[in-house]
């Protein structure tokens, strides 16, 4: 295959959270990172929690967590406003935790793709460019036609490396929703990397508040159709080593996906607070107020929570597998 992280990365992931539990192994690690002393084979060095230099992947996981690309808008003679995007597949190399690097197929060049926000009743053309080696879609969660649902065999199919598309169809329905690769085999396509968050908001909008992008996923680094690293927003520990930090009192507003393959079920669970929870964001009254819920793959949830209490909160799957490989980080409530 000669793409991604060799089966002697891995061990190196598991040296950066030693045989000590989630907790323990933490007490060691934020407060003191070092800058991805790694060496060329992928191993750690002793001593140091390594973490992965956003410079290589050319894309953040702080600035992404934050970042919502609304595309440009025109409006029409009718008053109707279209929204348009650009989005181009390639194939990439990223660093998935300190020194695993995973052979990743990207949109935009970066995993997940970018955070596609609409507003409802819009008309929204998404312009693929496949610029990848290999035969991709675009499908998306929504209400449109079958031509263009981005599956093979139906309506334009697989966009052939070199080839582009235009997927057309109006915001509907309002909530938080995904679009991933449809290509097969479904599940590769997906595992490496051709995923991303999809909002369309209401016609009045939400209620202010930060809002947070966090994208559950996993990487199979050596082919065994099982994840060897667990990661919100792909890099493994991101916000365990720069919190995301959030003020007290105000609203936060989180939209959570989960994307992960091979595993059936993936949680999210947060220290020291509860939140509302509006199932695929497409009803304004929570159904639910929980300190963690459980989503299947492609399940989205939007939650919402005030910190009443500065420090700093865990948040992470409940599942301590994933957590203890990456899946884990901190909020840092500040005044
Ligand atoms: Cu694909």
């Amino acid at each position: 295959m000669g793409a991604g992280a060799t089966a002697a990365s891995i061990p190196a992931l598991r040296a950066l959270m030693p045989d000590q539990g989630l907790h323990d192994a933490l007490a060691a690690g934020p407060a003191e990172h070092h800058h991805g002393h790694v060496s060329h084979d992928g191993s750690a060095h002793a001593g140091g929690v390594g973490r992965v230099d956003p410079r290589v992947n050319g894309f953040d996981p702080s600035e992404l967590v934050r970042g919502f690309d609304q595309g440009r808008t025109r409006r029409l003679a009718s008053g109707r406003t279209v929204r348009e995007w650009e989005i181009v597949a390639a194939d990439k190399e990223i660093e998935v935790a300190p020194g695993v690097r995973f052979a990743a197929w990207t949109y935009n060049g970066r995993v997940p793709g970018p955070t596609l926000r609409a507003r409802e009743g819009e008309r929204l053309r998404v312009r693929f460019v496949n610029g990848s080696h290999h035969p991709h879609t675009m499908h998306f969660h929504g209400i449109h036609t079958a031509d263009h649902d981005g599956v093979p065999g139906v309506g334009r199919g697989l966009i052939e490396p070199g080839g582009s598309f235009v997927y057309e169809f109006d915001a509907e329905p309002v909530g938080f929703h995904h679009y991933h690769c449809h290509a097969s085999p479904l599940a590769e396509h997906i595992a490496k990397g051709l995923y991303g968050a999809f909002i369309i908001d209401p016609k009045r909008g939400r209620p202010d508040a930060d809002e947070l992008v966090l994208v559950q996923n996993g990487f199979d680094t050596n082919f065994d159709r099982e994840n060897e690293v667990y990661a919100v927003n792909t890099v493994a520990f991101a916000y365990a080593h720069d919190s995301i930090r959030v003020k007290r009192g105000e609203l936060v507003r989180i939209y959570l996906l989960n994307i992960l393959e091979f595993d059936p079920l993936n949680s999210f669970h947060i220290h020291g607070n509860f939140f509302h929870r509006f199932p695929t964001g497409t009803s304004p009254e929570p159904t639910e107020f929980t300190d963690i819920i459980a989503q299947v793959q492609g399940q989205r949830d939007v939650l919402e929570l005030r910190f009443p209490f500065i420090g700093k909160y865990m948040f992470h799957a409940h599942k301590t597998e994933f957590a203890e490989l990456g899946w884990m980080g901190f909020f840092e409530v500040v005044d």
